[in-house]
């Protein structure tokens, strides 16, 4: 870690040593990542005798709830505590109602790793080269000798889910490097792996098999178009957040550069997620649309009728291909 990251870790740490009370907050619309760092970072303030609570706007992620207990967690409180900690956080407004929480804390701090981190605490331990939250969190606590296997297990949960199992491009061998350190604690690894990246609801897997088998490719198979409209989610008792991890399918058949997934919200409004291999920019193509993301996934909203919908997207694609 950087050595100004290691610094503010130092003025981190001292800044919560007196604190009897601490808070901890969790970003909205939480992943594994936001909740396994406050989890295991709850394990070991409380091994230290403090009082902590976690707080969340929105329900933890179900694929948690073997390991974490999603009771626990509070979404308002009239307390002032003595420290404020967030995770996962890139701004305040990411804490949602519980930043007023945040603020009434006596002393505050943020440990991050997103890029475009915009301060709102006192101390900030940010490191943009971990990709997951998690293992900024397994440092501080190893740096206080404070790990064991249970909260090793918390941590490999958000690892695990911030670099899709290690196959995200955000994977750097800082990251196998932190992943190694996690196993030298005994856990069952598998459970986590299976849980927290493998597991999949079975109407999951019949809203996936069902628009995948009407998939379309066009251009010699280079575009792949999968359709996902209300029919879909009604015969498969799913909703749009059943969603994630279609398009991703898609972009993986040989030959596809670019996949998109249509979502239809309403009948004249779609939520499209792009997936790109090698050579096409998906942030690029979704920013076309007012979207965003990354070099290799991104996703935009667009108005308008299914097919019109679907000729603009294969007009963007159908320029990009070389
Ligand atoms: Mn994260």
């Amino acid at each position: 870690m950087a050595k100004d990251t290691n610094q503010n870790i130092s003025q981190l740490l001292n800044n919560m040593k007196r604190a009897k009370t601490v808070a901890l907050f969790c970003h909205i619309s939480p992943d594994p990542d936001t909740f396994c760092s406050a989890f295991a970072m709850k394990a070991a303030l409380e091994k230290q005798g403090k009082q902590v609570d976690v707080f969340c706007d929105d329900d933890m992620p179900s694929c948690l709830e073997f390991m974490l207990d999603s009771s626990s967690v509070l979404k308002n409180s009239d307390n002032a505590y003595d420290f404020a900690l967030s995770v996962d956080c890139s701004d305040i407004t990411r804490l949602g109602n519980s930043a007023k929480i945040f603020l009434r804390a006596k002393d505050n701090g943020a440990v991050d790793h997103h890029k475009g981190h915009i301060n709102f605490a006192k101390v900030t331990v940010l490191d943009c080269f971990s990709a997951s939250c998690s293992e900024i969190v397994m440092n501080i606590i190893l740096s206080q000798n404070l790990m064991d296997a249970d909260i090793a297990k918390i941590l490999f949960g958000g690892i695990v889910a911030d670099t899709g199992c290690f196959g995200f491009s955000n994977v750097t061998k800082t990251t196998h490097l932190n992943a190694a350190k996690i196993y030298e604690y005994d856990f069952d690894y598998d459970e986590v792996l299976y849980n927290v990246f493998r597991k999949k609801e079975k109407k999951v897997f019949d809203l996936s098999n069902r628009v995948l088998s009407k998939c379309k490719f066009y251009e010699d198979g280079k575009i792949a178009v999968v359709r996902i409209l209300k029919e879909d989610f009604l015969a498969t008792n799913t909703t749009i957040f059943d969603t994630n991890g279609i398009v991703s399918s898609a972009v993986n058949v040989e030959g596809v550069e670019i996949a998109f997934a249509v979502s239809e919200v309403n009948p004249t409004n779609y939520k499209v997620s792009i997936r790109t291999k090698k050579y096409i920019d998906a942030n690029e193509c979704a920013s076309c649309f007012g979207g965003g993301g990354h070099v290799r996934a991104a996703g935009c909203r667009l108005n308008g009728y299914l097919e019109d919908v679907c000729d603009k997207l294969l007009k963007v694609a159908r320029d990009r291909l070389l």
